[in-house]
């Protein structure tokens, strides 16, 4: 099955998809590494999202290729721009940063990233995201140079997601920032679920079952889960 048509359906059957999400630069490119990495994440993982918001173009495809090695689960590219592609994964979360206004990440990165897609298989997933503000500066927000939505702007952020549905991206992206304080709020989640008829997914701070266990309540199709299990911190 295709990958969006997987994560589609499981939005229809109400089915909880879980990435997790490996930063190139903190990975250790060793086979060994990469082994027990893939071990000690859970059992319910469904996807492993590679990306940083940082320059790693010259790990991911190395990275990419070791977890090839180890998994069988898709991979699918959360790219901070466009020297992040590589042909090597299964997929590509082709992101527009909608909640920012710098042309660069709605736009200019797209294009730049386009030729290299059109000369691989990766399966693009047209994906609206939203940076919500998670309590402290995160690294989206540094290097997008993009101000994030306060999670008590509750219209703005549903009204940018319905926005992003009619632009026809096939997913929104409810980012709160890798290692954010607070992880995007019940109520948003709940709220831009009710709006949209595309899958949901949600990031950013998520450190426990419980934390998980709430995103999926509230409507989140699949939870992405990165600096948690980075650190062993996961509870
Ligand atoms: C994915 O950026 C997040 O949406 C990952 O966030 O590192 O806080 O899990 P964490």
């Amino acid at each position: 099955m295709r990958l969006y048509q997987h994560i589609h359906l499981a939005q229809t059957q109400g089915k909880r998809l879980l990435a997790i999400l490996i930063d190139p630069d903190k990975f250790v490119v060793e086979s060994a590494f990469a082994k027990a990495y893939i071990e000690k994440i859970p059992t319910q993982t469904t996807h492993i999202f590679v990306g940083g918001s940082t320059n790693a173009s010259k790990t991911i495809e190395t990275v990419v290729a070791l977890l090839k090695q180890h998994t069988v689960l898709p991979i699918i590219l959360f790219p901070g721009d466009y020297t992040q592609i590589t042909p090597k994964a299964d997929g590509i979360l082709f992101l527009s940063l909608l909640s920012g206004r710098n042309p660069e990440y709605l736009i200019g990165q797209q294009v730049k990233g386009a030729p290299h897609i059109k000369k691989s298989h990766l399966e693009v997933i047209p994906t609206g995201y939203i940076l919500i503000d998670g309590g402290k500066e995160t690294a989206v927000q540094r290097v997008s140079n993009t101000i994030p939505i306060d999670q008590k702007n509750l219209d703005h952020i549903v009204h940018t997601a319905l926005a992003g549905q009619y632009l026809g991206k096939k997913c929104i992206y409810l980012e709160a920032g890798s290692g954010a304080q607070h992880p995007v709020a019940s109520q948003i989640i709940k709220s831009v679920r009710e709006a949209i008829d595309i899958p949901l997914i949600v990031g950013g701070g998520i450190r426990s079952q419980q934390a998980m266990e709430d995103a999926y309540q509230a409507g989140a199709t699949l939870v992405v889960v990165g600096t948690a299990f980075e650190e062993d911190r996961w509870t």
